[in-house]
């Protein structure tokens, strides 16, 4: 052992051996320890969860060490920082994931062994924290793994929701939400850092007055003050030193309530404020895809803003760093628009709490953000009602009208005489209730505007934000996403890791790309032999897992068909329904008919109050009922809803796919990142020409590729048209009878009325155009039945699927943020063995 550098002044502390150290025997001492001083536990007496807890403390340990390194030299060298900001971090069990990371998975393994315990059982214990949505929280997550890997200096910034996303059970075939207790048995990932809390102002008005140097200026007197606590998680990158921060503020009252109560005599009434602060990290929205207009949401976004930027004031301050070079310190990020209000609180800042003069702040500011946006519908892009948000940010308001006031100058010069336009483009929408555009705000206060595939950013710049494409064509940038191949592979599937390790070894896992190496193996019959034997092993867990929970038998070699992700019209689980109902009806017309067994998984969860998505999932239960018990099907078809999808489930579940739905609209879904988990493990997709599909398609080649449906354009075009969905139900006998057989009863113990909705507005208006897609979609299903019969051609599709991933590792994203416009560099941490005991 080294000793401390005697010339060094300071006093240094020895980290012990028992929180670092990696090897077995050290790991099971540690952990022994652990269950002893921490959970205040012996052997005899320990809960699953205590032993979960004993190793997620010994395993922070050895992050801690990493982290506090890596926070030690980002201080010293004031290093430029991405800031993350999201309102959804949906980051999946920690413990795995860590594990990994660290490069201990094995030891600790054998450790638990030797303590006559089962590491996966341990991982199983752990309650996710589900803190999103869907596709843009575990987008965030995603980026985190990767930031670390590439020892990128970063900070995500979100809400620490006391209750993350519902819990999904079904009844009666039905969804039925369960509040998330995901704090219920303890957090052991989160450090609480009160010493670093801030205050939020909200509602009240504003006022001028002078200063006392007889200036005047704005005052706000808000209505209440809330404190924000940060918690940190620590996010540690693979086989690096570098540990970043997740940093997820909890709201609380300002002063403790008996203050109140002492002051005033009113008791209840401070409790009841308390409440009411507090609320404001309760819940997260567990809408995807939709705005929700309500005061509480917009409370939530202004809190966590408002918190994160105060706190990189505070970090600059600490660093020395002096405040009109903020965007030489951070560039934030704007994950959608939910943050997006950190446009006007920036500006609020600078200028009212820190006396800096507009036109600096305003040139501060559109050089500090970038904006993503995350999808084109319409229902899901952002807007206050104005009065509801100048009666909590009522100074922002003042601030939202005077940009764009100089916005809308900066437009006439560019377009004189173009009313038109200054209507379209205004921040403020004033064809009815007047609105604040949040889109159009992150447009305009940003130097950096990106999509999240190729297609996407395509339909941004002609389509939704078609005239600030022409205000500002050089912000405009794409940004396909990615998926992190150590949470989605490396952790998730052994099996196929292993196999992967003995042909080409290990770089992938830093460089997906590396994949391509398995291309030389597709024609060793032998590497194929073992690719189906370990797909075969894959799916048969599968099999005992859905027998133990759903009591459903399913084969083993029937093809494994998912369809995995948020429950929305316009990704059409229900397209999915009528292929399965067209097969049913080609059964029982011909009950001797040869068809390829296929097994339909679905998991997802519906937005609580979006009715036809629950009827959706309703309709795939009724559907199963019926397929799944009827004599004629022998087997050959299999319906199953698996209940309450998460990350965890979703790592479980991605490694056994033979065919993966991707089956949106053209130009619905901005680009789905599920497909990618999906095709990295080995499965085909089937979709459409719609987000990144399109480069998924690119990337592993048409002939190993099942297209379907209509384009964008011709979506576009048959709109234009006149679209009458009627009419491919009249001429389509295997459509007509797929949708009498539901409009009937059939799946319903008779009743028609059920799914009347459903059905009525299919045939009626049909948004997301199912009726026009249905032929393509079922003959592409046939090619694909055709296809899984040559198991030999589907090995090697199967085989050059996940040999052309490469491009979409979340490496490969946030290297292209760092380089295009972050302009960021990597930051080496050295791992010292004493760490500095004094400042
Ligand atoms: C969005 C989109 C997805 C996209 C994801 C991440 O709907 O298509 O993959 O963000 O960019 N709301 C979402 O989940």
């Amino acid at each position: 052992q080294t000793l401390p550098n005697s010339s060094e002044s300071v006093a240094e502390v020895r980290i012990e051996d028992d929180r670092t150290g990696l090897s077995v025997e050290t790991l099971k001492r540690a952990f022994a320890d652990n269950l002893f001083y921490i959970q205040g536990k012996f052997p005899g007496i320990a809960s699953k969860n205590d032993f979960y807890m004993a190793l997620a403390y010994t395993v922070r340990d050895r992050l801690l060490r990493r982290w506090l390194n890596t926070a030690e030299t980002y201080t010293r060298n004031a290093s430029r920082t991405v800031a993350y900001l999201s309102a959804e971090f949906l980051m999946g069990p920690q413990l795995g994931n860590n594990l990994i990371n660290l490069g201990i998975y094995d030891q600790v393994n054998q450790a638990m062994k030797e303590l006559g315990l089962d590491l996966r059982d341990l991982l199983e214990e752990e309650e996710e924290p589900g803190l999103g949505n869907g596709g843009l929280g575990r987008l965030a997550a995603c980026y985190l793994d990767s930031l670390a890997t590439l020892e990128i200096p970063s900070l995500g910034y979100g809400i620490r929701y006391e209750f993350g996303i519902f819990e999904q059970d079904i009844k009666d075939g039905w969804q039925v939400e369960i509040t998330d207790k995901w704090l219920s048995a303890g957090n052991p990932w989160e450090l609480p850092r009160p010493e670093w809390s801030v205050e939020v102002k909200l509602g009240g008005r504003t006022e001028m007055r002078a200063d006392e140097h007889g200036r005047f200026k704005v005052y706000w007197l808000p209505e209440k003050v809330v404190k924000g606590i940060p918690y940190d998680t620590p996010i540690l990158g693979y086989k690096t030193n570098t540990a970043n921060t997740l940093r997820l503020w909890k709201a609380e009252a300002v002063e403790s309530f008996d203050f109140y109560a002492f002051d005033s005599g009113d008791y209840l009434g401070a409790v009841h404020q308390k409440t009411v602060s507090e609320n404001i990290s309760k819940v997260l929205y567990p809408n995807d895809n939709s705005a929700q207009g309500k005061e509480l949401r917009l409370a939530q976004q202004i809190f966590f803003v408002s918190c994160s930027l105060k706190d990189m004031m505070r970090i600059m301050e600490q660093q020395k760093v002096s405040l009109d070079q903020f965007h030489e310190k951070f560039v934030i990020q704007l994950n959608d628009t939910h943050p997006s209000v950190a446009i006007p609180e920036l500006m609020r800042l600078l200028i009212d709490e820190h006396d800096i003069p507009w036109e600096k702040a305003w040139e501060i500011t559109k050089k500090t953000f970038a904006y993503t946006n995350h999808t084109l519908l319409p229902e899901a892009l952002e807007r206050w009602p104005i009065s509801l948000f100048g009666k909590m940010l009522p100074r922002h308001l003042e601030i939202i009208y005077e940009i764009n006031n100089r916005f809308l100058d900066e437009v006439r010069m560019k377009f004189p005489d173009d009313k038109d336009r200054l209507r379209r483009m205004s921040l403020i929408d004033e064809s009815g209730e007047r609105y604040v555009r949040m889109a159009y705000l992150a447009c305009v206060g940003s130097y950096s505007i990106n999509g999240v595939a190729a297609l996407h950013t395509e339909l941004l710049q002609k389509d939704v934000l078609h005239d600030f494409y022409e205000m500002y064509p050089q912000k405009f940038n794409n940004k396909t996403n990615g998926i992190t191949p150590r949470r989605f592979m490396v952790l998730s599937n052994p099996r196929l890791c292993k196999l992967l390790h003995s042909k080409i070894g290990d770089d992938w896992v830093k460089n997906l790309y590396e994949m391509k190496k398995l291309e030389a193996f597709v024609d060793d019959p032998e590497f194929r032999h073992q690719w189906r034997q370990m797909k075969q092993e894959i799916k048969q867990d599968v099999v005992d897992y859905i027998k133990e929970t759903t009591g459903i038998n399913v084969n083993v070699n029937s093809m494994f068909d998912i369809q995995a992700k948020r429950f929305h019209e316009y990704k059409r689980q229900h397209l999915n329904v009528l292929h399965i109902i067209t097969l049913y009806n080609r059964i029982k017309a011909n009950p001797n008919i040869d068809i390829t067994p296929r097994t339909f998984l679905f998991g997802g969860k519906a937005a609580p109050g979006y009715y036809m998505a629950k009827l959706i999932i309703k309709l795939i239960n009724s559907v199963g009922d019926i397929v799944n018990r009827d004599p004629d099907v022998r087997d050959r078809l299999k319906v199953v809803f698996l209940k309450d999808f998460s990350v965890k489930f979703a790592q479980r579940i991605y490694p056994s796919a033979d065919l993966s739905e991707q089956i949106s609209t053209a130009g619905k879904e901005a680009s789905g990142t599920g497909n990618m988990k999906f095709a990295l493990n080995g499965a085909l997709t089937i979709g459409t020409l719609d987000g990144a599909n399109v480069e998924i398609l690119e990337e592993v080649g048409a002939e190993n590729f099942f297209l379907c449906g209509l384009t964008t354009e011709e979506v576009y075009a048959l709109k234009a048209k006149g679209y009458k969905p009627w009419e491919y139900y009249q001429k389509d006998p295997e459509l007509k009878l797929a949708i009498d057989r539901i409009a009937s009863g059939f799946f319903s113990h008779g009743d028609p009325n059920l799914f009347k909705p459903l059905v009525d507005h299919l045939l009626g208006n049909d948004q997301y155009m199912l009726m026009a897609d249905y032929r393509s979609y079922i003959d592409t299903q046939d090619r694909v039945s055709e296809a899984y019969r040559d198991v030999d051609r589907w090995v090697r599709m199967s085989i050059l699927n996940v040999a052309r991933m490469g491009k979409f590792s979340s490496d490969r994203s946030i290297r292209d943020y760092c380089e295009d416009f972050w302009k960021i560099q990597p930051v080496k941490i050295e791992l010292k063995e004493y760490v500095e005991a004094t400042a």
